[in-house]
């Protein structure tokens, strides 16, 4: 359960939640692009203090290293820190074969088994496992580390929330994993539309792809000491 025990002292924080953004995509590069870039300043203009990106940034390997640099200047001049979760697409976000140098305001995590990005300024601790492998035995909501101290706590995850599993699909995630999950807000990727799969009071949304076939959209994440935990999806309009 989401805890909100009145001892610890939190502020309120505000996050742009994006994922599937899929720069660099072969059937619509442009509006990938376009995509990226209008979800960013939708959080700006929200107000948000930290986005997270929860996976599929780039949709393959062939992605160009202008291209690539322009994506990093891009989130290290949004006056927020950025974290990234690689997912299955990101095959050149991990191993750092590709990773490069990243601003100094943007984590891009790395770990296999999961790592923590502490945003101290913000409250904020986030965890996440990048997708290395895309097959049904990874686990990407597997080993939340449970919460250590009294900032708001993020996990995020790309896969595929299932009820019931399917076995022969890969990077499952199951209602018990995320109910199970010692977080403020659990932020889903790999899944193109905005969707509610909160459990057991924890808070659990995809926050859906802002280019594409479906409906666009980002989310903004609202966490309140009070007031607790709200999320709503912005749709975005590409010309
Ligand atoms: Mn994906």
């Amino acid at each position: 359960m989401a805890d909100f025990d009145p001892s610890i002292k939190r502020s309120p924080l505000k996050l742009l939640h994006m994922s599937d953004l899929h720069i660099s995509s072969d059937v619509y590069a442009d509006e990938a692009f376009r995509g990226f870039e209008a979800g960013l300043k939708l959080g700006v203009e929200n107000g948000a203090d930290v986005a997270l990106i929860a996976g599929d940034l780039f949709d393959n390997g062939r992605v160009k290293q202008p291209l690539m640099d322009r994506v990093w200047d891009m989130l290290g001049d949004v006056g927020m820190p950025v974290v990234v979760l690689p997912g299955n697409h990101d095959t050149v976000l991990v191993d750092g074969v590709r990773l490069g140098k990243t601003p100094p305001d943007v984590t891009v995590m790395q770990e296999p088994e999961g790592e923590m990005a502490l945003l101290e300024e913000q409250g904020l601790a986030v965890w996440g496992k990048p997708v290395y492998d895309h097959h049904p035995g990874f686990r990407p909501m597997a080993g939340v580390p449970s919460r250590s101290d009294g900032h708001w706590y993020v996990s995020m995850a790309h896969g595929l929330y299932m009820d019931p599993p399917d076995p022969m699909r890969a990077s499952p995630i199951s209602p018990t994993e995320i109910g199970q999950a010692p977080c403020d807000y659990v932020a889903l990727g790999h899944v193109h539309v905005f969707r509610d799969v909160s459990q057991n009071g924890v808070p659990a949304y995809y926050s859906g792809a802002p280019s594409g076939a479906q409906t666009k959209t980002v989310a903004i994440v609202d966490l309140d000491p009070v007031s607790g935990v709200s999320v709503s999806p912005l749709e975005i309009v590409l010309k």
